[in-house]
């Protein structure tokens, strides 16, 4: 395996006295888990460390260690001064957000004396001075195992919930195709540190919210097929949100409970919007594709993922939506 810049990096570190990490917007697992592992290693070794991110640490992260100690961008003073900017999981500078309308990566910039970041997409131009960055790594929390390691800092509890989350997060739970023999290797280290695994995978891929689980009880009740069971469609009110105190937040992934059924090629997810109108959230398993369907009501997205967002009453949408899949399938089928 590759260096991945690490040493560079490490030397980097090793000169800096103030480190401000930033995650990226939207954080997930990856990009909190990594900078959390890195906050707990720099600060052992007596560096002074700030964590910034555009936008709140999700819920279901905020009892790993640090997570109540990262800040709002909207937080940093003027008067704040680092010795190095560290961005992580951080694929384009763009991905760090925006306040106010400004890139927050400007903000920071002028901040910091010098810039690193650790990241794992192919796509990084490589927009700092020091880049840790190997596109084949599943999780930028492999490449910060390594480094701490690298920089002689010991795995504890803490510093394995975080790489966990980190890994396990952008693995899909260890199931991904990006699951490689390097991920179970990192994972076993974080056991050997005596990982909490059950804790920690109960936080993050068990538990639910429960307005969600209300949602989800009411996504199910609506569940039908059609095409023999090809296709599967689930309908949410308003009155549906309403009843399980639910936000549209809740709905993201329900689309898939219709697409995870044996024999089930393609789902719709139509939901009443607050403001009006009918959000629908198209699936379908490759080679079936979706993105045409959603264009032509005015919406977009990925070959097998798409979505749109048409005017019209519940019911009758869904009609339209669903005949135009039928025909799909049946297009498809010849
Ligand atoms: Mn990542």
């Amino acid at each position: 395996m590759s260096d991945r810049n690490l040493s560079a990096l490490a030397e980097t570190l090793r000169a800096a006295q103030s480190v401000c990490l930033v995650s990226h917007e939207f954080p997930d697992g990856d990009t909190i888990g990594s900078a959390l592992a890195l906050r707990i290693g720099l600060e052992r070794l007596g560096k002074t460390v700030e964590h910034f991110c555009v936008h709140k640490v999700p819920d279901n992260l905020m009892e790993l260690p640090g997570a109540t100690r990262v800040r709002l961008a909207e937080s940093l003073r003027g008067d704040e001064r680092f010795d190095l900017l560290l961005c992580v999981d951080i694929a384009d500078e763009r991905r760090a957000g925006t306040l106010d309308g400004k890139p927050v990566m400007d903000m920071l910039r002028v901040r910091c004396a010098r810039t690193a970041q650790v990241d794992h997409h192919g796509t990084n131009p490589g927009y700092c001075e020091v880049n840790s960055v190997d596109g084949s790594a599943a999780a930028a929390g492999l490449l910060v195992r390594e480094l701490l390691d690298v920089l002689g800092v010991a795995l504890d509890t803490d510093l394995a919930a975080c790489l966990y989350t980190a890994i396990a997060t952008d693995t899909g739970n260890f199931s991904h195709g990006n699951t490689s023999a390097e991920v179970f290797r990192a994972a076993a280290s974080l056991m050997d540190a005596g990982l909490e695994l059950t804790r920690w995978n109960r936080r993050l891929f068990v538990e639910r919210a429960m307005p969600k689980q209300l949602l989800i009880a009411r996504a199910m009740n609506s569940l039908r097929y059609l095409c023999g069971g090809r296709l599967g469609v689930i309908t949410l009110s308003r009155q549906d949100f309403a009843e399980a105190k639910a936000t549209a937040e809740h709905a993201d992934d329900i689309v898939n409970i219709a697409l995870d059924t044996e024999g089930t090629v393609m789902a719709l997810l139509a939901r009443e919007e607050a403001s009006g109108g009918i959000k629908c959230s198209l699936r379908a398993l490759a080679p079936l594709r979706v993105d045409e369907i959603a264009r032509s009501f005015g919406g977009g997205g990925h070959a097998q993922a798409s979505g749109c967002t048409v005017a019209g009453e519940l019911g009758e949408v869904t009609e339209r939506v669903t005949a135009a899949m039928e025909k799909e399938l049946k297009k498809q089928n010849v």
